[in-house]
């Protein structure tokens, strides 16, 4: 579908003339773009600046080769990126993703609405991601180790506390931050903030680990309390995936009184009518670093299908896409709204297609839109670098309660810009807004500077 404004048009012209082959950069850009119909009607000043134009050009890419030796002795050559997206209101900060299908567009989709997702927050961070193509499944320990310091000491010459901090995503926990923090601090000969998601000991922040998941049933039991006078309680609810995200989703859920029936990973997801056993889950993926199927081998009761997409005919009141990109495309969509789903949130990246949001939006379903309903992670990796500026550190209690205020007040400033800018409930384009605004303000004062 074309743009109302010409001038949006061409900027997304533009980029996709410069970007072809990137499809999820592009769908990033599309809907931002399309969320920016009104603003572009009232700020007339932010076109003449070019501020727009300048946002969907990543400040900076890099590209990079990691060479290291797998444990027969063969030398192997993984591909390593870093966008540095936007700093106009503070350093790049934004997760590393190791996984195969990372590719520059990958990088730079993530890039790009972290620069939103961060401005939400309300605290001083610009927009970054990174990653590799390299695949942590099956590797050894020493592998892991050898891969990440070889990343680091090329990513090091490209970041620091106050020009771009990184942190986890998919692929990338507390042993691969650890591997590269080691590498960073050795090299450096410095303790600086240059990566959050740090273990405790080493001046991490508490509540990191659950953040995203926790800040995820922050911002819906905000919603469905707003929105519907309802809340998590009683709720049957589904979770995408079996990682960080999905966890400390369900944790929460669990302690809001949800009932969280099922899960999965790249095989297969498991059903569990009972109520998932989060200690099994939790023994087996994060202890154990096993597959989801095992599960249904030591509950009684649960079942395996091999497949992901079965999971979303499962009949739910609350669905969380907490895996990865695009995993619910229109026919996942229509079977949820079909089953009576009343809220869908995003715990993952742009796990919801374009057609997707299209029939739960159509269908009165409440929708929480990735880059306001994640945005707990890297807010509490805010905190860890105020901490650490501090050096002084937090109890779970203080940053947890941080990290729901801040979720409640994304939730109601993505709600208000919906209103305001006349399309009330409308959360894609509320928080897509309200993100840019802090941005595109950013940018007008500091002049044409990038
Ligand atoms: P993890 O690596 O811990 O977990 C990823 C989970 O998603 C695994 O269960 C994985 O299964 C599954 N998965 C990956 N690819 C697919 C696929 N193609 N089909 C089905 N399942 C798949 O990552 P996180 O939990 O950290 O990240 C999950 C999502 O949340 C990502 O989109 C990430 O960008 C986003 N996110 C993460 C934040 C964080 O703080 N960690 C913050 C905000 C967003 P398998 O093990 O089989 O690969
Ligand atoms: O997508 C995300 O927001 C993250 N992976 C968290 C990034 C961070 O810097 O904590």
């Amino acid at each position: 579908m074309a743009f109302k404004s010409a001038y949006l048009q061409g900027v997304y012209d533009t980029v996709c003339k410069r970007n072809p082959n990137e499809p999820e950069f592009l769908q990033a850009v599309r809907e931002v773009l399309e969320s920016l119909e009104p603003v572009v009607e009232k700020r007339p000043d932010l076109v003449k600046a070019g501020v727009i134009d300048r946002m969907v050009e990543p400040e900076r890419l890099i590209q990079f080769r990691v060479p290291w030796v797998d444990d027969t002795g063969a030398v192997r050559v993984n591909r390593g990126f870093r966008v540095q997206f936007n700093s106009a209101i503070g350093p790049y900060k934004g997760g590393l993703r190791f996984h195969p299908s990372v590719c520059a567009s990958v990088i730079k989709f993530l890039g790009f609405e972290q620069t939103f997702k961060n401005s939400l927050t309300g605290l001083p961070m610009g927009g970054g991601k990174g990653g590799s193509d390299f695949d942590p499944k099956g590797k050894s320990e020493g592998e892991i180790m050898r891969f990440c310091q070889s990343f680091m000491t090329e990513l090091m010459k490209h970041i620091g506390p106050d020009t771009d901090v990184p942190a986890g995503d998919m692929g990338v926990g507390s042993r691969e931050i650890g591997y590269m923090y080691g590498q960073f601090h050795r090299l450096s000969n410095t303790n600086s903030c240059v990566l959050t998601g740090k273990r405790i000991s080493s001046g991490g922040s508490l509540t990191r680990t659950e953040a995203t998941g926790y800040g995820l049933l922050y911002f819906v039991e905000e919603m469905l309390k707003t929105i519907k006078n309802d809340s998590v309680k009683g709720k049957t609810i589904v979770v995408s995936g079996s990682g960080n995200v999905a966890i400390y989703a369900v944790e929460k859920a669990q302690e809001l009184g949800g009932k969280v029936v099922a899960m999965y990973d790249s095989n297969g997801y498991i059903y569990d009518k009972d109520g998932i056993k989060l200690d099994v889950v939790k023994q087996i993926k994060e202890v154990e670093r096993g597959r989801i199927k095992e599960y249904a081998e030591r509950v009684p009761g649960a079942e395996y299908h091999e497949g992901c997409k079965g999971i979303w005919g499962i009949k739910c009141d609350i669905a969380l896409p907490c895996a990865t990109q695009n995993e619910i495309d229109a026919e996942s969509a229509q079977k949820l709204v079909d089953n009576g789903v009343m809220a869908v949130a995003e715990g993952a990246n742009m796990p919801s297609t374009p057609e997707a949001i299209e029939i739960f939006q159509k269908n009165g379903v409440l929708f929480g839109p990735a880059k306001a309903s994640n945005a707990g992670g890297v807010a509490v990796s805010g905190l860890e670098m105020s901490q650490n500026s501090m050096r002084y550190s937090w109890t779970f209690e203080e940053v947890d309660a941080k990290l729901k205020e801040i979720m409640v007040n994304i939730f109601h400033n993505s709600y208000n810009a919906s209103k305001e800018f006349g399309d009330e409930g409308n959360l894609v384009m509320g928080a897509n807004i309200a993100g840019f605004m802090k941005v595109a303000d950013a940018m007008m004062w500091q002049g044409v500077a990038y």
